[in-house]
């Protein structure tokens, strides 16, 4: 069958995506009114910033903001994660960063699944946090070959997903039927389990070890543990939560406010306790599963990257503040170090950018006549701009926080500096995509583009 019978990667991401917030808004009805708190301030923030809506206009981001949202799973074998990247691929959605966690005292390490060229960003960015567990930082040796047992037994795939993935890559695609059928199989997969496969007493020994061990090793399945949209304005979604009875995190995780957003700023409701039943029927509880929000600003280069690291890793010697307001202070009088206009920014080379014509440089590209000069001096001639490329992936730190606010307030110190990037990518059977070289070349074509059109 020709490739223009199937339906585009694009679509059936979207149809994914779609089809997992449904499933999740009927699993955690607080994630359903966490949307619609998002979407109000996302409505009253671009009706109050006209500049802030043009520009995403203008990036075509507006359109995408509405659908934007990531989630995260944690898998606990080599195998499972080596059929989720075909899963994911069937999407276009590719593994791209990898995420040491065992530093911050999570014994998993992840990658980041998503679109990864331009077009595809802007029909629907959907990125799915992908988390491998470590067996191997299991120190009671008997408990780690129990849980290496208990996984072994389980397929989180049913059939019908196995047959359409291998048909996918067989023909190259998946008609529309076919797709909704992909889309209904790979639901099975993140669905809530009622019913642990194993019994209190196991449950309990590896929940001693780390809670997210028993999270992973105890159920059918890698159940989505949260959803999170996109706002545009999270200090104000955090403080009002509480009084639409969602509880949120201590604090905001990420850089502070600024005038020129960078990277990404987070913030979550703390997981519900959910009962559950034991083998045996053998009633209890657990807790996993929560809801977040992130506000994205702009990819910064290595070099931006390594001074965000050092301003954050001074926040995190400095003094801990009780409440999110102090924690704010603290973090913007620190970050007053990181320029904050997007000319400085440009000109350090400390963020990305996306180069485009003005319209006066389209007339003059239309004229025919070369212009001459550099980028920057094109820009202060008018004829070029630049707006700042939106940052697609996570940050560690942030994801530990995430983590570990939503493992009962149980903090694990540090396993010894264990990153493990060549095993991870053993498992998932292909190296993970490079989250700057990606920015880079987005930004890089863009120059060029607008070098060729003006002729220089
Ligand atoms: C993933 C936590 C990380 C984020 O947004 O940084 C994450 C997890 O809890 O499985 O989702
Ligand atoms: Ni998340």
């Amino acid at each position: 069958m020709p490739a223009s019978h199937y339906l585009a990667a694009d679509e059936i991401r979207t149809l994914f995506s779609e089809s997992m917030s449904r499933m999740y808004q009927a699993e955690v009805p607080q994630y359903g009114q966490l949307m619609q708190l998002v979407a109000r301030v996302n409505a009253d923030t671009l009706a109050a910033q006209p500049a802030l809506n043009r520009r995403l206009q203008d990036n075509d981001e507006l359109a995408r903001l509405g659908v934007e949202r990531h989630g995260a799973i944690r898998v606990g074998t080599a195998a499972e994660l080596h059929m989720l990247r075909r899963v994911f691929a069937i999407m276009g959605m590719h593994p791209v960063g990898y995420y040491d966690l065992s530093e911050a005292g999570v014994p998993v390490h992840s990658t980041a699944f998503r679109p990864t060229d331009e077009a595809a960003l802007q029909r629907n960015p959907f990125r799915i946090f992908t988390s491998l567990l470590r067996l191997e930082l299991i120190e009671d040796q008997a408990l780690r070959a129990r849980a290496a047992d208990i996984l072994a037994q389980r397929d989180i795939f049913i059939p019908q997903a196995r047959e359409l993935v291998a048909q996918a890559e067989q023909q190259g695609g998946l008609t529309e039927e076919q797709a909704r059928q992909f889309v209904a199989a790979m639901l099975e997969t993140f669905r809530w389990h009622r019913h642990a496969t194993v019994d209190l007493a196991t449950y309990q020994a590896l929940q001693d070890a780390h809670r997210l061990i028993a999270d992973v090793v105890c159920f059918r399945g890698p159940h989505i543990n949260h959803l999170t949209p996109r706002t545009l304005d999270i200090d104000t979604v955090q403080r009002k939560m509480p009084t639409h009875g969602i509880n949120p995190k201590a604090v905001i995780e990420g850089p502070p406010r600024r005038r020129c957003p960078i990277l990404l700023r987070q913030t979550s409701f703390t997981a519900l306790e959910e009962s559950i039943m034991f083998a045996g029927e053998q009633p209890g509880t657990h807790t996993a599963r929560f809801g977040e929000i992130e506000q994205r600003g702009m990819a910064l280069t290595p070099k931006g990257r390594a001074l965000y690291d050092e301003l954050l890793n001074q926040s995190r010697q400095a003094p801990t503040q009780a409440d999110n307001a102090g924690h704010q202070q603290q973090l913007a009088d620190i970050f007053r170090a990181f320029p904050d206009d997007e000319a400085s920014l440009r000109e350090q080379g400390l963020g990305y950018f996306r180069y485009q014509l003005t319209e006066a440089g389209r007339r003059q590209a239309g004229r025919g006549t070369a212009a001459t000069g550099e980028l920057e001096a094109l820009i202060r001639d008018g004829l070029v701009e630049a707006t700042p490329i939106t940052y697609e992936d996570f940050l560690p730190v942030s994801a530990a926080g995430i983590f570990q606010s939503n493992l009962g307030g149980a903090s694990h110190s540090a396993y010894a500096q264990n990153a493990n990037q060549a095993a991870f990518e053993q498992a998932l059977g292909c190296p993970v995509t490079d989250e700057f070289g990606l920015y880079a070349r987005l930004q890089d074509d863009s120059a060029r583009q607008v070098l060729q059109a003006l002729g220089t």
